[in-house]
């Protein structure tokens, strides 16, 4: 099995349990959150070894996120817990269809104060791979030098790094330096993973193939698109093609389909599978993603995935 590390803030989440407009919203279930986090969920139940990168504060929300790491079998080790800041939530409305809404209690949170002398240490021997999103390059410029760090770090010990975008423009400060900042840190990774509407939003660009050509041009070694339903594009210096989305049933919840599909992908390829078959396989636990309420809680055991993947790839 393979070893991971991810560096982010995780974060506690509220559910809407009715729908309608979050403020006229009186029921919520709680649950755990952060992209990063919802990855190494993911590559956890899977079987796969994980090092979480974080902070959190002297506080009850705190305590749950590690208690709820720990259930999960990954190493509460490298999450520092500290008075001086509050660990971020956040709520999250119902819908019939579409995203839903948002609403983010998170500013200088204690994740946010990750800084270089939290990772300086840090050692990649023995790591298969790297994983990064675009929230946390969002938080403060602090982690973002940590990120850079880390990133310079994995490419010298040829430890791939996996990008997610993952666009949250509430989190930037504008809509410039978040794209600048993004299209820095693709251009240096080993494998960027837009949505196609965040890859055209970072480009100006509108086929999944000329944006692959872009930043492939730009230093990207690879480029997986997410197409939605329609599956995702692959762009490697061995070719491209499109791999076809999972039936879902019934969308109850978009968010963490992403994260979804950077387990499926990481794990795959890290297991010695081609790209045909992991971007197969990051479609299908995207799927499963979709189709449950929390940001994790439909990340699959290897299993339950291996089921739901019989007969469906092409
Ligand atoms: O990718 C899912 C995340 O967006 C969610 O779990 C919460 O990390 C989060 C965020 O910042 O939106």
């Amino acid at each position: 099995m393979a070893k991971f590390i991810t560096m982010g803030e995780p974060l506690v989440v509220f559910i809407a349990k009715e729908e309608g407009y979050l403020k006229d919203v009186s029921l919520f279930e709680k649950g755990l959150a952060g992209a990063e986090l919802n990855v190494a969920i993911g590559l956890s139940r899977l079987g796969h070894q994980v090092d979480y990168i974080s902070k959190v504060g002297a506080d009850p929300f705190g305590e749950y996120i590690k208690e709820s790491i720990a259930g999960y079998q990954i190493s509460t080790e490298k999450i520092q817990t500290m008075g001086s800041h509050q660990t971020g939530f956040y709520i999250k409305s119902k819908v019939a269809s579409g995203d839903p809404d948002i609403a983010y209690y998170r500013k200088n949170s204690a994740a946010s104060t990750i800084q270089m002398e939290d990772i300086m240490h840090l050692s990649f021997r023995g790591v298969d791979a790297f994983h990064v999103t675009g929230i946390s390059l969002a938080l403060s410029e602090s982690i973002l030098k940590a990120e850079r760090y880390l990133i310079k770090e994995a490419a010298i010990n040829e430890v791939p790094v996996f990008f997610d975008p993952n666009l949250r423009p509430q989190l930037w400060e504008s809509e410039e330096r978040m794209k600048e900042v993004i299209n820095e840190i693709a251009y240096m990774s080993d494998y960027f993973l837009p949505g196609i509407s965040e890859a055209q939003r970072l480009t100006g660009l509108k086929s999944a193939a000329e944006i692959a050509q872009h930043y492939l041009i730009h230093g990207t070694r690879n480029i997986v698109i997410k197409l939605g339903a329609a599956g995702a594009y692959f762009a490697t210096k061995e070719g491209t093609g499109t791999i076809k989305g999972f039936l879902v049933r019934e969308v109850v919840d978009t968010v963490g389909a992403g994260d979804g599909f950077a387990v499926g992908l990481m794990s795959s390829l890290l297991e010695g599978y081609t790209i045909e078959e992991a971007v197969c396989r990051g479609n299908a636990i995207g799927a499963l993603a979709v189709m449950s309420e929390g940001d994790n809680s439909g990340l699959p055991a290897r299993e339950e995935m291996e089921t739901f993947m019989t007969n469906h790839c092409e």
